[in-house]
């Protein structure tokens, strides 16, 4: 059941406006709904991005564990649109990908239909490492990489001093840049599917004091007013040409989960008679030789 969508009214004028503009366009697009997916480590700042989003504390953040370790969906209408966001848990535990977790999420997304999936980390972290591949790799194994043409990269964190006195937009640019090749091969795009497919990269700062503009808008050092232009892309990527992912029972149980493996089954067959059956009958037959007769026999 969607509850209203009143924290937009408590955005500034500005923001108010720009997003009413934006639903108003989904709406000439005939779309009256959509479901908003996001992922990424734990403590990134999806849930605080959920709720700047919203302009409400609908989930619940926390600096340290995530304390609801289950995916939760918030609804909102607004003038006949309603807007779904699913929050999930970290699917990072003590350094590895948590299947359970994962599993978790994809159960809970049965029958969904995802239109967007905003990806998210921190702007402020200097490196990509294995750990960054093995969750796009796990996302893309559980809903197919199709889910990278409804992708957007999110980056809090984003009202920093860059390090090395390098300038605010070339830190963005070098941060994106690794981390859309994690994506690309983490993916398992080629070459010729990225192009024409790229995926949005866009700055968040959830913290409170985050700088305004003078129409009391929250702003990026760029000087962008990044609530306005998240739900932007949002929209944008929404209605591209690529469909949106349903979380069918199919997807979730793999591709040809029925049929993986079944070439081997003579194989495996054949080397089961010739190494563990022949063996077997081989030893029952010593056994029998080496028995000692009985008397009556
Ligand atoms: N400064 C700053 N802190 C943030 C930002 N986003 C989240 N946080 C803080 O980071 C911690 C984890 O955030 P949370 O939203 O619970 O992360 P989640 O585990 O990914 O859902 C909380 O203490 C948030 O207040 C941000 O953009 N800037
Ligand atoms: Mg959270």
């Amino acid at each position: 059941m969607a509850r209203e969508w009143t924290g937009i009214q408590l955005f500034p004028l500005a923001t108010q406006t720009k997003l009413l503009e934006l639903l108003g366009d989904l709406k000439t697009k005939e779309r009256d709904s959509l479901t908003i997916l996001v992922m990424g480590k734990g403590g990134v700042g999806k849930s605080s991005t959920i709720n700047s989003i919203l302009g409400e504390r609908a989930v619940a953040v926390s600096a340290f564990q995530s304390d609801v370790p289950r995916p939760v969906m918030v609804s909102r209408e607004r003038s006949g649109f309603t807007l779904n966001i699913i929050d999930t848990p970290g699917i990072v535990e003590g350094g590895y990908v948590n299947d359970q977790a994962l599993d978790l999420i994809k159960r809970f997304l049965l029958n969904k239909t995802i239109d967007v999936l905003l990806y998210v980390d921190r702007l402020d972290a200097y490196r990509v490492d294995n750990l960054d591949k093995q969750i796009v790799k796990a996302i893309t194994e559980s809903f197919g990489k199709e889910i990278w043409h409804k992708g957007v990269v999110v980056l809090t964190h984003a009202q920093l001093t860059p390090p090395d006195c390098l300038g605010y937009d070339d830190f963005f640019g070098k941060r994106s840049e690794a981390l859309l090749k994690v994506v690309e091969s983490g993916g398992r795009f080629r070459k010729r599917e990225i192009q024409g497919h790229s995926i949005p990269v866009v700055l968040v700062e959830n913290s409170s004091r985050c700088n305004k503009n003078e129409r009391e808008e929250k702003i990026l050092p760029n000087g962008s007013a990044w609530i306005p232009n998240i739900v932007e892309v949002i929209t944008k990527v929404a209605t591209n040409e690529s469909s949106s992912i349903l979380v069918d029972q199919k997807l979730i149980d793999g591709p040809n989960a029925n049929e993986r493996g079944k070439i081997f089954i003579p194989l495996i067959m054949a080397f089961q008679y010739f190494f563990v059956v022949k063996q077997v009958k081989k030893w029952i037959k010593d056994d029998i030789a080496k028995q000692p007769k009985s008397s009556w026999e």
